[in-house]
């Protein structure tokens, strides 16, 4: 699996890259220099940008997890897509097609922040494509049900939305900047899962019984997105440290129960954990565990449907090469055409 721990040699200029940094003697006045500059911007809480100097350490951890996170939006789009053809009404499959379509978009905003720290999308599709690049644990799951549609608006953008408007204040500008636009068109899809609940919830018994069905198969799964608990998060210290990780996962995933209960409530579900309970002392929701066993399985690569999803990526990525091909032929045409106004642009 894809694993770039925060323990990688933090390489400098001018030294032996192989060597990790407690031997590579004491560091000169200029690495000393760009390293207090680096610590005093995250201090102020200043964005850092694709020119600056940043730590080795720090570029990787933020393409391992910004490129996770553009994986996880193009695999998030097959399991709803698989409905695409089977939504029940006009209005609701072009929400879905827009909706599947704006996640492509966030794949690819992700995509492109990713590469300014100088990894190219070719790299980070061929570890998604190898099965060496994670992407998010939710994914591996199949959509049994139309209802299935309206609970991952809910619940998994609901998460996704949790987890991601913190890192809208990451200290990484473009990962940063992607987030506002992301978040806002997430909300967006939060809503139209939640109102397509409401309509089923307002029909018949089987209906109802169903959309319960999709609460009780989806609910375990969203609260795992958020990450093993902080106990047993190796990233996750340091990625607070850097201002990239801004609430921890426990603290998201409560944030995340708390919220979610008043509107299963106004909905008309029940989360299924015997265990869910409003704890008056915490000012929360106590709630039950987490099959941590499972979670750990699915990322492993042995979920239900890990299999198929990359199967699918793989297929979409090898019938599209004539597409890339294309484009790249009409770009050099252009550029022979027009040398100076593609200069300008
Ligand atoms: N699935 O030490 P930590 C969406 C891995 S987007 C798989 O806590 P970290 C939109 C983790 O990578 C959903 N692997 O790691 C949508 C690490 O492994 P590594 C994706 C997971 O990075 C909606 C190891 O476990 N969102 O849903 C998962 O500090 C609907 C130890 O974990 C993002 O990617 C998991 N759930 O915290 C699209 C947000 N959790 O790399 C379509 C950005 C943990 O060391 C339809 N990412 N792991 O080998 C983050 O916020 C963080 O990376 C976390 C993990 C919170 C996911």
């Amino acid at each position: 699996m894809y694993t770039q721990s925060f323990n990688v040699p933090d390489v400098r200029e001018n030294t032996d890259a192989t060597l990790p940094l407690s031997r590579v003697g004491a560091p000169d006045e200029a690495d000393a220099a760009r390293q207090a500059r680096f610590e005093d911007k995250l201090s102020a809480d200043h964005k850092i940008e694709p020119q600056d100097w940043m730590p080795e350490a720090y570029r990787k951890t933020l393409v391992r997890q910004i490129s996770q996170h553009a994986h996880s939006e193009i695999v998030g789009m097959l399991p709803e897509g698989n409905w695409i053809s089977r939504a029940p009404s006009l209005k609701r499959k072009a929400i879905l097609i827009a909706k599947v379509q704006d996640e492509g978009g966030h794949g690819l905003y992700l995509y492109s922040a990713a590469e300014t720290l100088g990894t190219s999308r070719d790299q980070m599709l061929a570890d998604l494509h190898s099965g060496k690049a994670k992407y998010s644990s939710i994914f591996n799951y199949p959509t049994l049900n139309w209802a299935d549609v309206g609970v991952i608006g809910w619940l998994v953008d609901g998460a996704a939305i949790m987890n991601q408007i913190p890192l809208c204040r990451c200290s990484y500008g473009p990962y940063a900047r992607a987030m506002i636009r992301v978040c806002k068109e997430e909300s967006f899809h939060q809503r139209q899962g939640y109102e397509s609940l409401l309509t089923l919830m307002r029909g018949t018994v089987e209906q109802k019984a169903m959309v319960q069905d999709a609460v009780n198969r989806w609910w375990w799964k969203c609260l795992a997105m958020f990450g093993p608990p902080d106990s047993d998060s190796p990233n996750s210290v340091q990625g607070m440290r850097w201002g990239i990780k801004r609430i921890s996962n426990d603290d998201l995933r409560q944030k995340f129960v708390d919220a979610t209960v008043p509107q299963a409530e106004v909905l008309g579900v029940s989360l299924p954990d015997p265990e869910l309970k409003w704890n008056e002392a915490r000012q929360h929701y106590d709630f039950g565990a987490i099959d941590w066993d499972e979670f750990w399985a699915t990322v492993n690569g042995n979920g239900p449907c890990n299999k198929e999803r990359l199967a699918t990526r793989v297929k979409a990525h090898q019938e599209g090469q004539w597409v890339r091909e294309a484009a790249l032929a009409y770009a050099h045409k252009q550029t022979q055409k027009h040398p100076t106004q593609q200069e300008a642009a």
